[in-house]
This record gives C-alpha cells, sequence and structure tokens, in this order.
C-alpha cells in the first residue's frame, strides 16, 4: 500500500467538511432539523442528516481512498474494532443534541489515524464557519490561517485549577459508574476551598467533544475532562490539540498515555512554560472516582 499523502488527505478533507456544513446549514435553515430517534435515551439522538452526512462522507471516502479503512458514528461495528491500518474516523455531526435545538455548536469531525496515531484533523462548525485543522508535525490553525493556540508566543503559562475554565460534558449516559464519577467531581470541583477560594474558576458545556477539544486548542478553554466519548468524537480534534502544544492523557489518574478508542480523556491547552504536568496532577486529585 503506498504511504499516505497527508496534505492530499487534509485538503480532500476539508472538502468533505464543507459540503457536510452546507448540508447541516440548509437543514437548520430549512427547519428540518428534529431528531428521527434515539439510540439509548432522551439525551442520544440521531437525526436523518447524521446517516445522510455520513453516507456522503463514506461514499467518497471509500471512492477516492478505497484501500483505507472507515470508522463512522452511524455505521459503527463493534465487531471490527480500531486496528493499525490508515482508518478514517468520522462523526457526521458531533453535537447532534445542538443541532437539533439550533444552537450553534454542532460540527462535522473528520479524522485520519494511521498506527492508531491520529494523524490528519478536521474539525468544521458551518453556523460559526469555523474551521479547525491539523496535519501531524505541521502545526494546527484557524480558518486555515490563523496559527493555534491563537495567543501565539503569549499564551499565559498555566496557574492552577482556580484560575482554570473547565470544559465538561455530562455525556448521554445518566446512570452507572460514570455518571456517580462525574457528578461527584463536579460537586467536589465547583465548591469552594478552604479558604473560600474557588476550585475552578468555572465550566463550559459546548456540547460538542471535538468543539470543546478545539477550544482547548485555541486556548479559549483550559482544560476538557470526559469519560464516555468514542474515537469519531476526539480523533479528528486530537490532532489539532496536540498540533496547537496541548497534551491529552488519560481520564483517570496515573494515564499519562491515552489512546484514541480509550473513551477517557483529559485535554489541558498548550502554555509556552511549565504548568500541564502539574495541572493534570492536580485535577486527577480531585476525581471522585474511575471512569470506565
Ligand atoms: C456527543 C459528544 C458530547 C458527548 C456525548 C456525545 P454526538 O456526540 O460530542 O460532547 O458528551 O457523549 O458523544 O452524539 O453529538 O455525536
Amino acid at each position: 500500500m503506498a504511504t499516505p499523502d497527508l496534505k492530499e488527505i487534509h485538503d480532500f478533507l476539508v472538502s468533505l467538511a464543507f459540503k457536510a456544513g452546507d448540508i447541516i446549514t440548509n437543514a437548520i435553515l430549512d427547519n428540518n432539523n428534529s431528531e428521527t430517534g434515539s439510540k439509548k435515551n432522551s439525551a442520544d439522538l440521531v437525526t436523518e442528516y447524521d446517516r445522510a452526512v455520513e453516507n456522503m462522507i463514506s461514499t467518497s471516502l471509500k471512492a477516492k481512498y478505497p484501500d483505507y479503512e472507515f470508522h463512522g458514528e452511524e455505521t459503527y461495528d463493534p465487531t471490527r474494532p480500531l486496528t493499525e491500518a490508515p482508518t478514517f474516523i468520522v462523526d457526521p455531526i458531533d453535537g447532534t443534541i445542538n443541532f437539533v435545538h439550533s444552537f450553534p455548536y454542532a460540527c462535522v469531525s473528520l479524522g485520519f489515524a494511521i498506527n492508531r496515531i491520529p494523524t490528519v484533523g478536521i474539525v468544521y462548525n458551518p453556523s460559526t464557519k469555523t474551521l479547525y485543522s491539523a496535519i501531524k508535525g505541521q502545526g494546527a490553525f484557524r480558518n486555515q490561517e490563523t496559527r493555534l493556540p491563537l495567543k501565539g508566543d503569549h499564551v499565559e503559562p498555566l496557574s492552577g485549577l482556580p484560575n482554570a475554565l473547565v470544559s465538561i460534558e455530562w455525556g448521554s449516559d445518566r446512570s452507572g459508574p460514570n455518571w456517580e464519577t462525574k457528578v461527584r467531581t463536579f460537586e467536589k470541583l465547583g465548591q469552594s476551598k478552604e479558604d473560600g477560594g474557588a476550585m475552578v474558576r468555572s465550566f463550559r458545556s459546548l456540547g460538542s467533544a471535538a468543539l470543546n477539544l478545539c477550544s482547548v486548542a485555541e486556548g479559549t478553554m483550559d482544560l476538557y475532562w470526559e469519560g464516555g466519548c468514542w474515537e469519531w468524537d476526539v480523533c479528528a480534534a486530537w490532532v489539532i490539540l496536540t498540533e496547537a502544544g496541548g497534551i491529552i492523557v488519560d481520564g483517570n489518574p496515573g494515564g499519562w498515555e491515552a489512546s484514541v478508542d480509550g473513551r477517557r480523556y483529559l485535554a489541558i491547552r498548550g502554555a509556552p512554560e511549565a504548568g500541564q504536568k502539574e495541572m493534570v496532577e492536580e485535577f486527577w486529585s480531585y476525581i471522585q472516582g474511575r471512569l470506565e
């Protein structure tokens, strides 16, 4: 098999992201963005557009790159887990609940992994017309021009959780170990410290793992902690985050090596000076339980 041409793949994925963006935008403008069903519960939705966008993307990718694997959220087959083979990893609409509510934080997430390592990533939010993109080793960009992180060399070093804007998600599982761990940890992090100071500055939930990670990559969010999402939620933005100097580790304490299909993540924005490792350890120390 020929060595993948990463620039060509990047450019093709960008063209698909814009096509997908048009479908998503037109559905919202035409008021066609209602749910057609739920997977597990009313917090885990699917629409005809999730399927239509994935179908357009997978058909295009299989025609141009027939030798590469394809993993998409809507057609995922658990008997075919991620392998070392070059694989496109796609979420046609990340933030489906946002899409259904016309809340402008739904995106298409197009990743490409080789040897299970996220290597090309494109995330496009058509509502804000924001494109995040990266090729491993070549930097991360916003709208293909502005290098990330946004403040470049002037990014303030991380100075601990009391000054951190932390991205979290409730996820679609509303019971079980992950739910318990998340809720107890949110409570711990949200409360005051003994000296009256804040444990973290505040929480945000964009409703899309990919956009949370891109916010950490650009430096508008400091940290993102998640358990329960899937490889298509994180693969593309993983490249963008790490190319912007951020790091991603396991969501459970002690796991310095995270895997793209590990389903538990802690992402920290890039800081030009020390601070990331300390912040990871500080966050881990407040986790109440373990994510599965
Ligand atoms: C969603 C994520 C969200 C996460 C949910 C879900 P979907 O993806 O991006 O941030 O908390 O568990 O996976 O279903 O909108 O593609």
